[in-house]
């Protein structure tokens, strides 16, 4: 029996790329202040909140001229909510610095998330662990998971395993909310007087952590690309076959930013951007009618076929169903200990739901198909989200338009047939092996890391910039986490968290795509991308998404 693939054993040997910077070695860094920073929202709040860490300069990392001596350091490493493809290369990168700054060095890995630290449950890493994993996708290596580290007593457990194992500093690997945790840990470490650092890095295939820092969160490379060679291989199909609508919704919890890639790689018929939706104030019966005109003009001209993407979070987008959403969620969370509520059949819960709702909500609510009404009322994260990947939005949609064709066919407006299919593009993305670009992006978060661990800070994200340059010329250093917060309502609470990076509507990402869609819808213009290619010329093997190309240009 095999026990690894052909691509599993080729990737193993791919030797990832580091800034010049980094490959000069741990020790010949020297680290440079940039500018002092305030967060982006609320400033006063954030600043009282950490009071510790607040304020703190941009670093970045340059090469000096003498070979320093590092004392030995034990670290601990958290892989924190969903997968994204890199995070091994994160681990290895951070592995290979911390073992080249001083061969005592220790890594530990914490099993399943934040809890790994608050429960003390760890590996140690060595080489022969550390190589099984080098440029494979998925968290495998110690798993991931979604807890919410912000009591009191969570931070003093987590301090009572760091000083067990002499930990002296703690990586955490993750999105916005994993970094908020990172911020309010590095925060109590400081205030406490515990010596122990806390350095994030960026990941979510959603693409959602970035800023004028932050180029591109890790994930988001890869899984576009997966995205993208599945769509186009579909619209192959809907072109051949000329018979069905494709539906398809693409992971992405808030913001549109995979969709808007994916669609820049394959150039559907249709694109929604939950954003635009947003900023338009669009209700769901707007976005139905816009979508039944593209689908009767194409029917005019014979076509009754087309490609539809569907941003994961457009729901929460959908201004009434924002409201709505947000209503759910305070009165989940107020009925999570309600044996009544929780023991009777769905048909019920509905009624206690829409009984507790103001008259609009209770309408809107009441008027969704029973699978939405069951799909809104499941379990939030631990973080307080609603799981958008569990809502059928693509579903909710094709029931809306079938009805309202059906209308217009009645008008004598429509004149085509319509046949869907519905898909669902998420998990298939964010485990896949990392694009080279996402294998070398990652390896250089990891490496960054621990530089800026070397050189004493906390409460730091690890960052590589300069992305649509070759790996070389990319500029490593870190920027400080609550540089990138602001409060926000959760489980019915003001918190600081992390700002999600949304689709700006002025910027050139939208524009591109706004120029274009009108051509899109009518004039078929697919693109098949075919598959990530992980070996051959650099032409098709490192391209970087079109976001970045396009942002960076
Ligand atoms: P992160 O923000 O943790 O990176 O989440 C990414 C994501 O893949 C979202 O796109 C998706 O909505 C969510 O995770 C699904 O998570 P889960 O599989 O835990 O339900």
């Amino acid at each position: 029996m095999k026990t690894l693939s052909p691509l599993q054993q080729e990737r193993l040997k791919y030797q990832p790329k580091l800034p010049e910077s980094l490959k000069a070695g741990i020790n010949k860094l020297i680290c440079v202040e940039k500018e002092k920073t305030e967060a982006v929202k609320d400033k006063e709040q954030i600043k009282e909140l950490f009071a510790k860490t607040y304020g703190q300069a941009i670093v970045e990392f340059a090469v000096g001229n003498e070979e320093k001596v590092s004392g030995v350091k034990n670290v601990g490493v958290i892989l924190s909510g969903g997968q994204a493809p890199g995070g091994h290369n994160v681990i290895a990168g951070l592995y290979d610095a911390l073992k080249q700054a001083n061969k005592e060095n220790k890594l530990y890995g914490f099993l399943g998330g934040p809890s790994g630290i608050i429960d003390g449950k760890y590996v140690e890493f060595d080489d022969k662990f550390i190589d099984a994993y080098r440029n494979t996708g998925g968290f495998d290596i110690i798993g991931s998971g979604r807890t919410k580290l912000e009591t009191e007593e969570q931070f003093k457990k987590s301090l009572e395993v760091c000083k067990k194992l002499n930990i002296s500093a703690v990586v955490i690997i993750g999105g916005d909310d994993s970094n908020t945790n990172a911020a309010l840990l590095a925060e109590w470490f400081v205030k406490h007087d515990t010596g122990i650092q806390v350095i994030g890095c960026p990941k979510t295939i959603d693409g959602d952590l970035k800023n004028d820092q932050i180029e591109v969160s890790f994930g988001f490379d890869t899984a576009t690309k997966t995205y993208a060679e599945l769509i186009g291989n579909i619209q192959r199909d809907a072109n051949s076959a000329k018979k069905y609508w494709h539906f398809i919704k693409i992971m992405g919890r808030s913001a549109s930013h995979v969709a808007v890639e994916a669609a820049l790689q394959t150039q559907p018929n249709i694109c929604l951007v939950s954003e635009e939706v947003e900023e338009k104030k669009m209700s769901l019966n707007q976005i139905v009618e816009d979508m039944c005109k593209i689908i009767c003009k194409r029917a005019e001209n014979g076509k009754n076929f087309g490609i539809v993407i569907v941003p994961e979070g457009l729901i929460e987008f959908i201004p009434e169903m924002k409201d709505l959403i947000s209503s759910l969620n305070d009165l989940t969370h107020e009925l999570e200990s309600d044996e009544t509520y929780q023991n009777v059949r769905s048909e019920e819960k509905f009624k206690i739901i829409a009984s507790k709702l103001d008259e609009n909500n209770a309408k809107l609510f009441l008027s969704l198909p029973a699978l939405i009404k069951a799909q809104l009322l499941m379990d939030r994260d631990p973080h307080g989200n609603v799981q958008v990947s569990r809502i059928e939005t693509e579903k909710l949609l094709i029931e809306m338009i079938r009805t309202r064709l059906n209308e217009l066919k009645d008008e004598g407006v429509y004149v085509g047939k319509f046949s869907d299919q519905a898909h669902f593009f998420g998990y298939e993305g964010r485990c896949a092996f990392p694009s080279n670009f996402d294998a070398d992006y990652c390896y250089s978060l990891g490496f960054n890391a621990f530089a800026l661990i070397n050189f004493g800070l906390t409460g730091y994200l690890s960052s590589v910039k300069n992305l649509i340059k070759p790996a070389k010329e990319w500029v490593a250093g870190g920027v400080p986490l609550t540089m990138m917060m602001n409060m926000e309502k959760r489980h019915g609470e003001m918190k600081p968290v992390i700002q999600k990076a949304l689709i700006k509507l002025d910027g050139k990402v939208f524009k591109e795509l706004e120029a274009m869609r009108e051509e899109w819808a009518m004039n078929d213009r697919y693109l098949f991308p075919g598959a990530i290619q992980y070996f051959g010329p650099s032409e098709v093997c490192d391209l970087t998404t079109v976001t970045l190309q396009i942002e960076h240009a």
